[in-house]
């Protein structure tokens, strides 16, 4: 291999290292790593998952997600119910003043139906999420194996699980 394919190498491998941490403003929110966990490709749906922090000193909600690569984003959270752990839709979600909400395995997600194609590992799509006061913003969701770190407590015991 000469040095320029190297070096071509290494400018497409580049992108995706720096991947691994990445962060948007909207208003007063800051939104933390959106990630999605790289399922087979007969999956039917998919989940996304980040952190909202509102350094702001006024609540806000989100209100709604939408993605063009699934045919329906819903909010979702996991409930234990007798005894089950199970999913089940959100009309929205509160992110205090000063605070933050964790959108994570086993917790508040992102649930994408109908999805036109499963995304791969090293991919990303964008997702537009929907606040009540601090408007709409586009993020990139990071498809991965593992969730990232600081969220490792999550991997094993929730793989296989997520289903409807
Ligand atoms: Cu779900």
């Amino acid at each position: 291999m000469n040095l320029r394919k190297t070096l071509l190498g290494l400018a497409l491998i580049l992108p995706a290292t720096l991947a691994q941490a990445h962060e948007y403003e909207v208003g007063q929110l800051h939104i933390d790593h959106p990630w999605s966990r790289a399922l087979p490709p007969v999956a039917p749906t998919a989940a996304a998952y980040f952190v909202v922090h509102n350094k702001g000193s006024e609540a806000d909600r989100l209100l709604g997600a939408s993605t063009p690569v699934a045919g329906k984003a819903e909010l979702h959270e996991h409930v234990h119910q007798d005894g089950v752990m199970k999913m089940q839709q959100v009309q929205d979600v509160a992110i205090p003043a000063g605070g933050e909400v964790k959108f994570e395995p086993m917790g508040y997600h992102v649930m994408l139906f109908n999805l036109k194609q499963q995304a791969r590992n090293g991919e990303r799509f964008p997702l537009t999420l929907t606040f009540e006061k601090a408007g709409s913003v586009e993020v990139e969701v990071a498809v991965q194996q593992e969730a990232p770190a600081g969220h490792d407590h999550a991997v094993g015991h929730d793989a296989g699980k997520h289903q409807h």
